[in-house]
């Protein structure tokens, strides 16, 4: 029922609720990872109804926003509780481009999904997104790209994960509006999905071996 209630607070993004819900359930003895379980559904709900185009931008980030509120609050029990993220997630917009809007959508997806996520924010170099998978280890790399002059910069950086010896150790994604199926082959990426909620499906299934 409370599950039922945070899921419906997060659709219509009502931080407000979220926050009182949350606090309620932890006062009644639920756990973390339960109350979790209904924010993430919550957010499942929205990421359909995008791919759908039932809701639109704005609707994806108050709702991210009420389950970022229900989430920082029950950070300290998920790790008494020992919860794992189901994977980590490196992502950036790529060099020479500030566009993040994308970008941002694809990380409150995966976060969403269940994974942790290190966010490189914009103008993101090669060597950096390499530096980041050395560094944290991601199962997954999503890189974003919104204009036609800074896309090559995807290849450049699978060429440089090649190059330090990590390329088989992650699965490369792609996306942002100018690239296609086409061009996430011909780059030698390993994903390509033309939206935020279809991302976080295709890194679950990247993760769960599907
Ligand atoms: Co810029 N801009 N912009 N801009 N801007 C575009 C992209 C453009 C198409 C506008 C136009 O001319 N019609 C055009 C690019 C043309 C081209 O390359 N062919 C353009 C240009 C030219 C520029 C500048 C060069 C303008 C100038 O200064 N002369 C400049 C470049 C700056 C730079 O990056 N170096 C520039 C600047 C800006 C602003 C700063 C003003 C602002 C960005 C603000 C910000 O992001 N914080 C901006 C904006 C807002 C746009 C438009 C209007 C909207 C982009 C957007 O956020 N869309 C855009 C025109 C348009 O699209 N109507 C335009 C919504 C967003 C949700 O979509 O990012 O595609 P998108 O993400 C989608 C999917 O692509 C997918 O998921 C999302 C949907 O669920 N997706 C992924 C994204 N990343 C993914 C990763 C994945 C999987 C899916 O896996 C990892």
């Amino acid at each position: 029922m409370l599950q039922e209630q945070l899921s419906l607070a997060v659709q219509n993004g009502k931080a407000k609720d979220v926050v009182a819900l949350v606090e309620q359930g932890l006062a009644a003895g639920e756990t973390a990872e339960a109350l979790l379980g209904g924010l993430l559904d919550g957010m499942g709900v929205i990421g359909e109804k995008f791919k759908n185009n039932e809701v639109f931008v704005p609707e994806v980030l108050i709702a991210a926003r009420a389950l970022s509120r229900g989430t920082a609050l029950l950070k300290a029990q998920l790790v008494e509780e020992g919860v794992e993220p189901i994977g980590t997630a490196v992502v950036g917009t790529v060099q020479g481009d500030q566009h993040d809007i994308g970008k941002n959508l694809v990380k409150m997806m995966l976060e969403g999904a269940g994974f942790a996520v290190v966010d490189l924010g914009v103008d993101v170099s090669p060597e950096s997104f390499v530096a980041a998978v050395k560094e944290h280890k991601p199962q997954i790399l999503g890189m974003s790209s919104l204009l036609t002059t800074t896309m090559g910069s995807q290849k450049d950086v699978v060429e440089a994960l090649k190059a330090a010896g990590l390329r088989g150790q992650v699965k490369v994604m792609v996306g942002g509006a100018p690239v296609t199926q086409a061009f996430c082959d011909e780059v030698g990426a390993d994903g390509y999905t033309a939206d935020a909620a279809s991302a976080a499906d295709m890194a679950k299934a990247f993760v769960s071996g599907a």
